[in-house]
Protein backbone atom coordinates (compact mmCIF):
# COMPACT_ATOMS: atom_id res chain seq x y z
CA UNK A 1 0.00 0.00 0.00
CA UNK A 2 1.53 3.29 -0.98
CA UNK A 3 1.90 5.96 2.11
CA UNK A 4 -0.06 8.99 2.12
CA UNK A 5 2.01 11.59 0.59
CA UNK A 6 2.69 14.16 3.56
CA UNK A 7 0.94 17.86 2.46
CA UNK A 8 3.93 20.48 2.30
CA UNK A 9 3.51 23.17 4.70
CA UNK A 10 2.32 26.46 3.48
CA UNK A 11 4.00 29.45 4.40
CA UNK A 12 2.59 31.64 7.05
CA UNK A 13 2.18 35.29 6.34
CA UNK A 14 1.49 37.59 9.55
CA UNK A 15 -0.04 40.76 8.21
CA UNK A 16 -2.55 43.31 8.87
CA UNK A 17 -5.54 44.53 6.74
CA UNK A 18 -4.79 48.06 6.70
CA UNK A 19 -0.98 47.55 6.28
CA UNK A 20 0.04 48.79 3.18
CA UNK A 21 3.09 46.99 3.20
CA UNK A 22 1.30 43.92 3.78
CA UNK A 23 -1.25 44.73 0.46
CA UNK A 24 2.36 44.82 -1.58
CA UNK A 25 3.18 41.15 -0.59
CA UNK A 26 -0.46 39.82 -0.48
CA UNK A 27 -0.61 41.06 -4.07
CA UNK A 28 2.74 39.38 -5.18
CA UNK A 29 1.74 35.94 -3.54
CA UNK A 30 -1.53 36.05 -4.85
CA UNK A 31 -0.28 36.65 -8.48
CA UNK A 32 1.85 34.07 -8.36
CA UNK A 33 -0.66 31.58 -6.71
CA UNK A 34 1.23 31.28 -4.09
CA UNK A 35 -1.05 29.40 -0.68
CA UNK A 36 -0.06 30.75 2.30
CA UNK A 37 -1.99 30.69 5.90
CA UNK A 38 -2.96 33.89 7.02
CA UNK A 39 -2.21 35.01 10.28
CA UNK A 40 -3.91 38.34 11.29
CA UNK A 41 -1.66 40.44 13.58
CA UNK A 42 -3.82 43.63 14.40
CA UNK A 43 -1.59 46.19 15.06
CA UNK A 44 -4.02 48.95 16.81
CA UNK A 45 -3.99 46.06 19.68
CA UNK A 46 -0.48 46.24 19.74
CA UNK A 47 0.26 42.61 18.58
CA UNK A 48 3.24 43.52 16.99
CA UNK A 49 5.10 43.47 20.32
CA UNK A 50 3.37 40.06 21.07
CA UNK A 51 6.33 38.29 22.63
CA UNK A 52 5.77 34.94 20.20
CA UNK A 53 5.69 37.23 17.27
CA UNK A 54 8.73 39.37 18.25
CA UNK A 55 10.24 36.17 18.09
CA UNK A 56 9.48 36.32 14.69
CA UNK A 57 10.15 39.45 13.69
CA UNK A 58 12.27 41.67 16.22
CA UNK A 59 11.49 44.75 13.71
CA UNK A 60 8.05 44.34 15.16
CA UNK A 61 6.60 45.18 11.49
CA UNK A 62 4.22 43.45 9.47
CA UNK A 63 4.49 41.77 6.90
CA UNK A 64 6.51 38.99 7.83
CA UNK A 65 6.55 35.70 5.94
CA UNK A 66 7.48 32.18 7.58
CA UNK A 67 8.69 29.06 5.71
CA UNK A 68 9.96 26.25 7.95
CA UNK A 69 12.77 27.79 10.13
CA UNK A 70 13.35 31.18 7.97
CA UNK A 71 11.57 34.10 7.71
CA UNK A 72 11.50 37.20 6.04
CA UNK A 73 10.36 40.59 7.48
CA UNK A 74 10.31 43.05 4.85
CA UNK A 75 7.44 43.04 1.90
CA UNK A 76 10.38 43.92 -0.76
CA UNK A 77 12.38 40.94 0.75
CA UNK A 78 9.14 38.54 0.10
CA UNK A 79 8.02 40.22 -2.89
CA UNK A 80 11.44 39.23 -4.85
CA UNK A 81 11.63 36.04 -2.59
CA UNK A 82 8.23 35.13 -4.22
CA UNK A 83 9.55 35.77 -8.00
CA UNK A 84 13.32 34.23 -7.46
CA UNK A 85 13.37 31.65 -4.53
CA UNK A 86 9.97 29.80 -4.48
CA UNK A 87 8.98 27.90 -7.48
CA UNK A 88 6.89 29.67 -9.47
CA UNK A 89 3.88 28.62 -12.31
CA UNK A 90 2.92 32.42 -13.63
CA UNK A 91 5.63 35.45 -14.51
CA UNK A 92 4.99 38.13 -12.08
CA UNK A 93 6.25 40.27 -14.39
CA UNK A 94 6.50 40.68 -18.08
CA UNK A 95 8.70 38.79 -20.80
CA UNK A 96 8.76 41.04 -23.47
N1 LIG B 1 10.16 48.22 5.26
C1 LIG B 1 9.13 47.44 5.88
C2 LIG B 1 8.19 48.35 6.62
C3 LIG B 1 7.13 47.56 7.35
C4 LIG B 1 6.20 48.48 8.09
O1 LIG B 1 6.43 49.71 8.24
N2 LIG B 1 5.10 47.91 8.59
C5 LIG B 1 4.13 48.66 9.34
C6 LIG B 1 2.74 48.48 8.75
S1 LIG B 1 2.69 49.04 7.03
C7 LIG B 1 4.10 48.14 10.76
O2 LIG B 1 4.14 46.94 10.97
N3 LIG B 1 4.03 49.02 11.73
C8 LIG B 1 3.96 48.60 13.10
C9 LIG B 1 4.20 49.74 14.04
O3 LIG B 1 4.42 50.86 13.57
O4 LIG B 1 4.17 49.49 15.24
C10 LIG B 1 8.39 46.63 4.81
O5 LIG B 1 8.30 47.12 3.67
O6 LIG B 1 7.96 45.52 5.10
Amino acid sequence: MAEAEATPARPRLYSYWRSSCSHRVRIALNLKGVEYEYKAVNLLKGEQSDPEFVKLNPMKFVPALVDDDEVIGDSYAIALASIEILAFVVPIWPTT
